[in-house]
């Protein structure tokens, strides 16, 4: 376990929990964000970087909570169980440098091209093999579940990597709500096709390549371990576009491509679902897709990584790779009977 992973001295089982003093009653929340919205402070919150929006609280007298944070979108506990020890990215490296081929492939491209998207209103249904489909749309994706943030480590197959903070809930919540049948096996992920508002949808030559609409997958065992991640915000703000607003997965021990964007299906499933980096190059992007510092892709070396945002204007700090991307303890036994070679 590296130093740059959690914080010493959690227990395992109780990782996901949030620690009890940092729990804040329901109702709490509900009387400052209306509060917030009677002052007009809104705009004044959303101005406000995320990190000093707690401030908000002094304004009605009483002490600010720990770890509470406000804005006028999102009110979410920080979980200090998922703060790293290593530098956060700068939130502009965040925003700047992406991977949505929605909207181009090169790096900048997301930023640039996604500015207009539309996600107000917004639909996202789970459903297949469970008790109750659900159906959630705009406000129910901020408001159904108590928002955590949680600070996670982002490594992209193409060996760069980012430490971004993620406000969310867990999938497990949400899949746990729904009801999953005893007959599941796989939970398949589809984001939104909407070829007018995604230009990489469009033309095969901008999109990359990729088969439309963009598909991921976990097993249920994956989508049930805590560390599987809905984010609906980062650095305390609701998602921007490039970074797969409203809503994403976020699987922080798999390369970045099983982390979905914008997403508007859950299926839960009894197979294995086609996901798009494994349709579109079998060879090289399975769909376990672990991150894995003994097993190279075809075309360049995974033992190592560019961290985004550390080192100078130009170059990036060169740092390991870590088995599971340095969650090996909460996942390992996922793959105890599985050949991560064969299996990559
Ligand atoms: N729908 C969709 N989801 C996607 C992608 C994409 O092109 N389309 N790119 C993936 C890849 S390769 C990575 S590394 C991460 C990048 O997330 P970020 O831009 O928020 O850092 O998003 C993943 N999710
Ligand atoms: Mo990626």
């Amino acid at each position: 376990m590296s130093k740059n992973t959690f914080t010493k001295g959690v227990k395992r089982q109780k990782l996901w929990d949030l620690p009890d003093n940092e729990v804040t009653p329901e109702t709490v929340f509900k009387e400052r964000r209306s509060i917030v919205k009677a002052l007009g402070l809104g705009a004044l919150g959303a101005s406000i970087p995320g990190y000093v929006q707690a401030g908000l609280f002094d304004l009605f007298g009483e002490e600010t909570p720990k770890n509470v944070f406000q804005s006028s979108e999102l009110a979410f506990q920080r979980n200090s169980n998922f703060q790293l020890s290593q530098a956060l990215t700068p939130e502009d490296k965040v925003t700047r440098h992406n991977n949505f081929y929605e909207f181009g492939t090169s790096k900048q491209d997301p930023f640039e091209n996604a500015q207009s998207f539309q996600t107000e209103p917004w639909s996202l249904t789970i459903e297949g093999l469970v008790d109750k489909p659900i159906k959630l749309d705009y406000d129910a994706l901020y408001k159904r579940f108590a928002l955590e943030e949680r600070t996670y480590r982002l490594r992209c197959v193409e060996a760069w990597s980012m430490v971004i903070p993620w406000v969310g809930f867990s999938l497990a919540s949400l899949l746990k709500e729904a009801g999953v049948k005893s007959s599941a096996t796989h939970v398949a992920f589809e984001t939104l096709f909407d070829p007018d508002q995604m230009p990489g949808q469009k033309s095969r030559l901008m999109g990359g390549g990729i088969h439309y609409p963009y598909v991921e997958g976990l097993t249920i065992a994956e989508a049930m371990n805590p560390l599987s991640f809905m984010a609906v915000g980062l650095y305390g703000k609701t998602l921007p576009p490039q970074n797969g607003a409203p809503i994403r997965l976020v699987v922080p021990w798999k390369y970045g491509f099983k982390s979905i964007k914008s997403i508007v299906k859950i299926r839960v499933m009894d197979k294995q679902p086609p996901t798009s980096w494994n349709q579109l190059a079998p060879h090289e992007y399975g769909f376990y897709a672990n991150v894995n510092p003994q097993v190279d892709h075809p075309r360049w070396s995974q033992a190592s990584e560019r961290s985004i945002g550390e080192g100078g204007l130009f170059s990036a700090k060169r740092i390991p790779t870590e088995m599971f991307n340095g969650y090996g303890d909460y996942v390992a036994d996922l793959y105890k009977n599985l050949d991560l070679r064969k299996f990559y």
